[in-house]
């Protein structure tokens, strides 16, 4: 870590990776198998970041390795048309029927990036409505009270995106559609984008009537619904949000899991608006490495194994650690709401639930990182600020997810004995 912050700013490639959250120094990874990482040192950790979601079959899984070591040895990138692509596609398409096109590109950033622009253009206005502590980037404008890393660092907004451009974006707190129906009278909406469960301002799951109304405000106004899934995609449900909530958006971006471990994202949506995309329409999106054959290779054979069986398997465990995680904090009697979605999910030291940012930054932040560091002393890697969601992989085993709940309440009575002491 000396070295590389001697080279990068803070050490690392990405700022949530700094444990600024949690405090203290992040451990260096040397390599990773299934549920498990293992760190310079030699520490062992349960994974319950999974490279932030994007690992829904757990580190270097067999069927990835396979499917790369064949791939890779034909060439690792052309910028040419490649088979892959297509069948990555079709894949994506056939899990997610709404998305009846869609183009790739290599992050999520890009994703959301290239599905504002395209919203912006089809509707011809500039407004985009988000939500307060939903990230989808670090594109500008989106970098507008945004959740993850930003509200780690409690960044209200971003220097250097300039006022002209931030106000372009307006901001209602999640879960409150008098709020969004209020900004919608008033302004002209290209589009409202929003993480269908936010996972980047801790794991906080929609109202019931929340989605459907954003579909029926964006119909009543004119504007399109983007449904951010960089993080819910093939988590919340096989299909999607649009299978476990019914509401269809009109654009979805993915990331993560689609790229099985490599960098790989993609937007797409109504067809009739994706011809507005280049070279077919004119709003323009490109990039080198969009359609990586490796990232291609690395995803393709991610969602072959992540059949719906699986998918429903790994959301099982889920709610089995959730319940047991509740259990531990009942029988420590610590304020603690937990919860999950699918292979996505969360929690805070705060009695009622959590149903916006607001009520996330109200929980006991300090809880949370004096528990972090005591499940992390005890081997269970947790994500490092409590404005993040965790996640399960098929690698994770009912073992792993008793064994993890021993640690975890080992680590919250440490927690409990240090805050009484
Ligand atoms: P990337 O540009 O980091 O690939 O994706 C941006 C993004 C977009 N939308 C959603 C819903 C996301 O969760 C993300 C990225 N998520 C964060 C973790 N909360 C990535 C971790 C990081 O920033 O290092």
């Amino acid at each position: 870590m000396e070295r590389a912050r001697t080279l990068f700013p803070g050490g690392v490639s990405s700022p949530v990776r700094a444990f600024r959250g949690v405090g203290g120094e992040p451990f260096v990874v040397e390599r990773g198998e299934g549920a498990r990482i293992w760190d310079v040192d030699g520490r062992e950790y349960i994974d319950y970041v999974l490279s932030w979601g994007a690992l829904a079959l757990g580190h270097a899984p067999v069927p990835v390795l396979e499917r790369l070591d064949d791939t890779m040895r034909r060439g690792t990138s052309f910028g040419i048309p490649t088979e892959l692509e297509v069948e990555l596609g079709e894949l994506i398409v056939d899990r997610m029927p709404h998305v009846e096109m869609l183009r790739f590109v290599s992050s999520g950033t890009e994703a959301t990036m290239s599905a504002i622009r395209l919203a912006r253009a089809a509707t011809g206005r500039d407004i985009v409505l988000k939500f307060d502590g939903c990230y989808h980037g670090h594109g500008d404008s989106f970098l507008v009270r945004a959740g993850s890393g930003v509200a780690t660092l409690g960044l209200p907004n971003s220097p250097g995106v300039p006022d002209v451009l931030a106000s372009l974006t307006v901001v209602a707190p999640f879960n409150d559609l008098d709020a969004v129906e209020a900004l919608m009278r008033n302004h002209s909406v290209a589009a409202i984008i929003v993480e269908p469960v936010v996972g980047n301002g801790g794991f906080i799951p929609p109202d019931p009537s929340f989605l459907p109304g954003l579909r029926s405000l964006c119909d009543a106004h004119g504007a399109l619904l983007v449904f951010d899934e960089v993080m819910t995609g093939f988590r919340i449900a096989p299909g999607g949000a649009r299978e476990r909530f019914g509401v269809e958006a009109d654009l979805t971006t993915l990331g993560k899991v689609i790229g099985g471990g490599l960098p790989a994202a993609a937007y797409g949506g109504r067809r009739d608006l994706m011809q507005h995309i280049a070279p077919v329409g004119s709003v323009y999106q490109a990039g080198t490495l969009s359609g990586n054959p490796l990232a291609m290779a690395a995803g393709i054979a991610t969602l072959h194994v992540l059949t719906d069986d699986v998918q429903q398997r790994i959301a099982k465990r889920t709610a089995r650690l959730v319940q047991g995680m509740r259990e531990i904090a009942t029988r420590c009697g610590v304020p603690f709401t937990a919860d999950c979605a699918g292979s996505m999910w969360g929690f805070f030291f705060r009695a009622e639930p959590v149903r916006s940012f607001a009520d996330a930054k109200a929980s006991d932040v300090e809880q949370f990182k004096r528990f972090f560091h005591a499940a992390l002393d005890r081997g269970v890697y947790l994500a490092p600020s409590p404005f993040e969601a965790a996640f399960m992989s098929s690698a994770h085993s009912d073992m792993d997810i008793e064994e993890t709940l021993n640690r975890l309440e080992d680590a919250l009575g440490e927690t409990l004995n240090l805050s009484r002491a």
